[in-house]
């Protein structure tokens, strides 16, 4: 879907992302993958925006909806769920499916943005700037209500990293809920192993499983060049290894999601490439 961003072309990031293998580097790494095929999503040229600051809403909702319930029944059967994107607004429907069975929901948000705007503070109108915020309860009804429960997720179970764009309404949000957010300024100091040191032990204080949602502008657009909204200045990809072999050296990971790839504005499908080897290093891959 990239009904919730402005560039086009993140529609196309599920098949750059299976172009680049991610199918056969998880069965190398020893998991049975299904692949379950893409969403419905309407497309933008046959629907027209209704509310300026909620661009798509009904839309978008209807989308997640339905990923809310696909992440719920996969969850049932045992399987893990990951999900390729698309905009940013499709971890409403993952973390509303999760949280059906995790009661306590840990997030790692890896995103140069916050994506914690809502109706009130959105600078677009674009929801993928507000999943964060919807996912914690503050939004309009339609998104929050998806999946029944509101919240889906508490703040003191959720970190942001990588941050390095923030806009006004966010930050004041960050703070009125005492939100963790890591950073550029904290991983350049800390370093990215202290950082991942302590954000996981956040995400792993008193709850029953995590999510990862890992938007690819988190990483340096020198690294990941095929994202709708690059910001200079960020992570580069040894440091983005390392944080997802942490991740799965905790082993608490339950669902994760890979988004904002956007082929129209890659090299090569470069960006793409990397989504699937941080899977495979978020997923145990070890070279020795
Ligand atoms: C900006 C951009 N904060 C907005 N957000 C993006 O439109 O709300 N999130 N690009 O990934
Ligand atoms: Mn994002
Ligand atoms: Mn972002
Ligand atoms: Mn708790």
């Amino acid at each position: 879907m990239d009904l919730g961003a402005d560039r086009r072309g993140v529609d196309m990031g599920p098949s750059a992302i299976r172009y680049a293998g991610v199918k056969k580097r998880l069965e190398m790494i020893g998991y049975e993958v299904e692949d379950k095929g893409d969403l419905k999503v309407a497309t933008r040229e046959s629907e027209s925006i209704v509310y300026p600051n909620l661009k798509y809403l009904k839309q978008i909702v209807d989308v997640n909806r339905a990923l809310a319930i696909v992440v719920e029944q996969e969850v049932n059967k045992g399987r893990f769920p990951l999900i390729l994107g698309g905009d940013h607004s499709i971890a409403i429907g993952t973390i509303a499916g999760m949280a059906k069975r995790k009661k306590d929901l840990g997030v790692i948000w890896f995103d140069a943005h916050g994506d914690l705007n809502t109706a009130e503070t959105t600078p677009s109108g674009n929801v993928h700037g507000m999943s964060l915020a919807v996912s914690l309860g503050i939004g309009h009804p339609d998104l929050t209500g998806i999946g029944g429960l509101d919240p889906k997720i508490k703040p003191e179970h959720v970190v942001i990293i990588g941050a390095r764009e923030l806009d006004r309404g966010e930050k004041e949000l960050i703070k009125r809920i005492g939100l963790k957010v890591f950073t550029m300024h904290e991983i350049d100091r800390l370093g990215m192993p202290r950082v991942m040191e302590e954000a996981l032990s956040i995400v792993g204080k008193g709850t029953d499983g995590m999510h990862l949602s890992l938007d690819l502008d988190g990483l340096d657009p020198h690294d990941a060049p095929g994202v709708g909204t690059p910001v200079i200045g960020g992570i580069t990809y040894r440091e983005s290894h390392l944080a997802m072999e942490m991740i799965a050296e905790a082993n608490i990971l339950s669902s994760a999601e890979f988004v904002e790839v956007n082929p129209i504005l890659d090299i090569q499908n470069k960006t793409a490439k990397v989504a699937v080897a941080l899977m495979s290093s978020a997923f145990g891959d070890k070279l020795l």
